[in-house]
């Protein structure tokens, strides 16, 4: 079994549904297994500061699929959402980005692992150490970077407890 890492994203239209309808898609989709997700975050925008907040989460996963088949089924839950990619860092109804893939380092053209700027941005780190230990150099890098850094403060703020993952597999739309 492969343990995976996703930061999901959302700062158009009914955020928390996009969110659930993300993680439901998620542990519906044969030979994935959702084991953990982080409670919701309210985010300031990184990046193009000029757009709606966010709501962020991270979960954690078990797959027997690929690292990049699991970039395809990311792929597609973003689709089903109508995502329309406009330029970098812009508005976006989702986004679904692989930030570990067991303790792997993979750096292709459609793919990079650890997700490449993860390390720096707190709306990531903040709800990845709720689902992690540091069982992984990757992960201690996480949790150091976010202990270190004090970056709790930069404008992410939980904004829903964290609830199990029948709970969004229970989301009808
Ligand atoms: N995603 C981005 C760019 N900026 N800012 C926040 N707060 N949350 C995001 O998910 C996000 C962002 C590119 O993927
Ligand atoms: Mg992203
Ligand atoms: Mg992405």
């Amino acid at each position: 079994m492969n343990v995976v890492y996703l930061s999901i994203g959302t700062n158009m239209g009914d955020r928390e549904d996009n969110l659930k309808f993300a993680v439901k898609r998620l542990a519906e989709t044969a030979g994935v297994t959702v084991e953990m997700v982080s409670a919701i975050y309210e985010t300031a925008p990184v990046g193009f500061t000029n757009q709606a907040s966010f709501l962020n989460l991270a979960l954690r996963l078990t797959t027997s699929l690929s690292s990049f088949e699991m970039l395809t089924v990311c792929q597609q839950i973003e689709q089903e959402l109508g995502r329309v990619r406009e330029f970098r860092w812009g508005p976006r109804i989702i986004d679904l980005d692989i930030l570990l893939y067991n303790h792997e380092n993979i750096e292709t053209e459609s793919l990079i692992v650890p997700h490449a700027r993860m390390f720096e941005r707190a709306f990531v780190l903040v709800p990845l150490v709720e689902v992690s230990d540091r069982s992984t150099e990757q992960l201690c890098l996480a949790h150091e970077a976010l202990e270190s850094m004090d970056i709790q403060k930069e404008g992410v703020v939980q904004w829903k407890k964290s609830v199990s993952v029948e709970e969004f597999v229970r989301f009808e739309n």
